[in-house]
C-alpha cells in the first residue's frame, strides 16, 4: 500500500521537478494527481480533502509560482504537510496522545478482533512503560479461551521482562479481571494491563462480557488494537 503510495507521488514529482515555471493550472494538476493517489490508498475523504486544501493554499501564493524554483517548493510543501497529517501535530496533540496514568494502579483494557495484535500490543505497551517511563507493569490475559492463550502472554513476559499474572486454570475472565487489580494494589504496580479474547462485535455472549469487566476495572485506557492492513473498514 504504502510502496504504490510513494511511486505514485513520486511520479507526480519527477514531473514537478523538471519544470522551470509553475502555473495555477499546474498546481491544480498535481493537486488532482495527489488526491487520487491519496484516495487509492484508502485514506479517509475528509482527510484527503483538508490535505489538498492546504497544499492548494500554500503552493498556489504569488511567491511560490514566482519563485526559482516552483516545482521544488510544491514538494516541499507537500512534503511538509505530510509530516504534518502523519503525526507531526502540535504539543497539545501530543500531549493528548500519550497514555493515561490514574491513581495507581491505573487498568488498561486491551480489545480487538481477533488476531489482530492485542496480546503482542499488550507486551509492547508494556515493556515501552516499564523501560522508558519506569512504571510497573502487571499483565494479565483474560483469554480463556484460544488454547495456550495466557501462556502465550506469560512467555511474551518472560521476554520483555514485565511481570504477568500466574494463571489459575479454570478461573473466568470477570475474577482473573478482579484477581489482577487486587494483586496490582498488593504488589504495587503502577499499570495493569488486561488482555482480552479476540471477539466479533455479533458475538454477544463475549461483549456482554467485556462489558462486566470494563465495569469492574474501569481502565482509564481501552486501547482498540486493528490491524493497519484492514483500512477504513476498521473504524
Ligand atoms: N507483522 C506484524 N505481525 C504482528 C504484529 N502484531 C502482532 N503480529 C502477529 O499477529 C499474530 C496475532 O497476534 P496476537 O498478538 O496474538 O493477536 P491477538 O489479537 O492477541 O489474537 P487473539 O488473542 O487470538 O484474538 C501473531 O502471529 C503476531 O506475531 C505487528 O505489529 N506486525
Ligand atoms: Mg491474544
Amino acid at each position: 500500500m504504502f510502496d504504490s503510495l510513494s511511486d505514485k507521488l513520486g511520479n507526480v514529482f519527477t514531473k514537478l521537478r523538471g519544470k522551470g515555471s509553475l502555473s495555477e493550472n499546474d498546481v491544480m494538476a498535481v493537486s488532482r494527481e495527489i488526491r487520487v493517489a491519496l484516495l487509492e490508498a484508502d485514506v479517509a475523504l475528509p482527510v484527503v480533502k483538508d490535505f489538498i486544501a492546504s497544499v492548494k493554499d500554500k503552493a498556489v501564493g504569488e511567491k511560490v509560482i514566482k519563485g526559482v524554483n516552483p516545482g521544488q517548493q510544491v514538494v516541499k510543501i507537500v512534503h511538509d504537510e505530510l509530516v504534518k497529517m502523519l503525526g507531526g501535530g502540535t504539543e497539545a496533540d501530543k500531549k493528548a496522545q500519550e497514555l493515561k496514568l490514574g491513581t495507581p494502579p491505573s487498568p488498561y483494557l486491551m480489545v480487538g478482533l481477533q488476531g489482530s495484535g492485542k496480546t503482542t500490543s499488550t507486551a509492547k505497551i508494556a515493556k515501552m512503560l516499564s523501560d522508558k517511563q519506569k512504571k510497573k507493569v502487571l499483565m494479565a490475559s483474560l483469554d480463556v479461551y484460544r488454547p495456550a492463550a495466557q501462556e502465550q502472554l506469560k512467555i511474551l513476559g518472560e521476554q520483555t521482562g514485565v511481570e504477568t499474572l500466574p494463571v489459575i486454570e479454570g478461573q473466568k475472565p470477570v475474577d482473573i479481571t478482579k484477581r489482577a487489580l487486587e494483586e496490582a494494589r498488593k504488589g504495587g504496580f503502577d499499570i495493569v494491563m488486561l488482555d482480552t479474547a479476540g471477539r466479533l462485535s455479533i458475538d454477544e455472549d463475549l461483549m456482554n462480557e467485556v462489558e462486566s469487566v470494563k465495569k469492574i476495572a474501569q481502565p482509564v485506557e481501552t486501547l482498540l488494537v486493528a490491524d493497519a492492513m484492514t483500512g477504513q473498514d476498521a473504524v
